[in-house]
Order: C-alpha cells, then sequence, then structure tokens
C-alpha cells in the first residue's frame, strides 16, 4: 500500500467532475486501498480519489474513533437515492482545506446505493456524522468542496488565503531552486 499525496486549494483539479467507474478490478482495490492509508495517515475520516488526484467516482469512509474500532466503508459510483428534509448541522472540515472548519447543513439522514469491492451493487442508510461525511465526499465528485456552501463572502475569503499561500510558496520554492543552482555553479568555479 501507499500514501498518496493530498491536493489542496487552489488545485483546479478539485473542481473537476469524476467519471464513473466500468469495472471493479485489481487496480480500482489497490487504488481503494491506497486512499484508505492515505486517510487514516493523514488523519481524516474520509477521502474521496479527486482529493488524490484520481478522477474517479470513488470514495472511503471510517468514522470509528480509534484503531481498534476501524470499520472502513469502500464506495464506488456511490449515489445518494434518497434524503431527508430534516436538516443537520456539522462544523466540518477538508483535508484539500486544511485548517479551516465551519458549519454546513445537509440533510440529516440519507440512503447511499453504491458499488463494493467486489463490484457488487449495496444500499445503506446513513445518520449523523456518516450522513455528513458521505455527502462531503459525494460533494468532492461534482468538483464541489464544502466552502462552497459558505456565504460567498466566507468562502472568497478563504480562497484569497489559499491562492496567497500558494503564491508564497511558489516563490519560496523558486528561491530554494535559484539557490540551489547557483551554489552548483559556484562549486564547478
Ligand atoms: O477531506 C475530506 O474530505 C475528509 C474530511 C471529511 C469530513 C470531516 C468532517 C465533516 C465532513 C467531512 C476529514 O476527514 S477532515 C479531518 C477530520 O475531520 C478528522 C480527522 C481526524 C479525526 C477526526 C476528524
Ligand atoms: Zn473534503
Amino acid at each position: 500500500m501507499a500514501i498518496l499525496p493530498i491536493i489542496t486549494l487552489p488545485d483546479p483539479r478539485l473542481r473537476k467532475v469524476s467519471d464513473p467507474v466500468e469495472r471493479v478490478d485489481a487496480e480500482i482495490r489497490r487504488l481503494l486501498d491506497d486512499m484508505l492509508e492515505t486517510m487514516y495517515e493523514a488523519p481524516g475520516i474520509g477521502l474521496a480519489a479527486i482529493q488524490v488526484a484520481v478522477p474517479k467516482r470513488i470514495v472511503v469512509v471510517d468514522i470509528g474513533k480509534s484503531e481498534e474500532e476501524r470499520s472502513p466503508l469502500f464506495l464506488i459510483n456511490p449515489e445518494i437515492v434518497w434524503a431527508s428534509e430534516e436538516l443537520s448541522s456539522y462544523n466540518e472540515g477538508c483535508l484539500s482545506v486544511p485548517d479551516y472548519f465551519d458549519d454546513v447543513k445537509r440533510p440529516a439522514m440519507v440512503k447511499v446505493r453504491h458499488l463494493d469491492r467486489e463490484g457488487a451493487t449495496q444500499e445503506f442508510d446513513a445518520v449523523g456524522l456518516l450522513a455528513t461525511v458521505v455527502q462531503h465526499e459525494m460533494e468532492h465528485l461534482e468538483g464541489g468542496l464544502f466552502i462552497d456552501n459558505l456565504s460567498r463572502l466566507k468562502r472568497e475569503r478563504v480562497v484569497k488565503k489559499f491562492a496567497k499561500a500558494a503564491r508564497f510558496d511558489g516563490i519560496v520554492a523558486q528561491r530554494r531552486a535559484d539557490n540551489r543552482a547557483h551554489e552548483a555553479e559556484e562549486a564547478e568555479a
């Protein structure tokens, strides 16, 4: 298994709509295992494939409280076939929007249909945190982010902050590359 790099805002790949999985084969099962390991290591309680730059409709979730209580869910081509009118609010986070949390209201209960690791169709009912995480992850499959549910003012503030941080990281990386090139030139002289 492998830990995959998680892409973060403002990476434009996060805005891509993911493609359905045509066939659940060994390659897909390997991706599921790598995503699960990546999610546990982050740590997180959900992960969509697009967050590791793979635009496929695949999600892993585990809301277990400890390593001993692990109970991973593998969701391939998930669909919400029913959602309650009742809403519930949760202070959400996202591994692709690090260190930012805000309240989002979503249906309190959902019925989810999906393919499992063997390619068989399954259905389950989710309530509470599980319902929140599944909906958050499925939003990723449409190129959405939880910040899209916030007011325009809040969302623009977050997007600006991450764009500024990315520009700064770019400048630092360029300076380091320039310094290394300069040192190599001096060593040669
Ligand atoms: O980036 C993601 O999509 C994963 C995200 C899932 C999520 C969390 C909370 C509400 C909705 C969706 C995370 O896992 S963020 C990290 C986090 O919440 C957490 C990490 C370790 C333990 C408990 C929670
Ligand atoms: Zn997320």
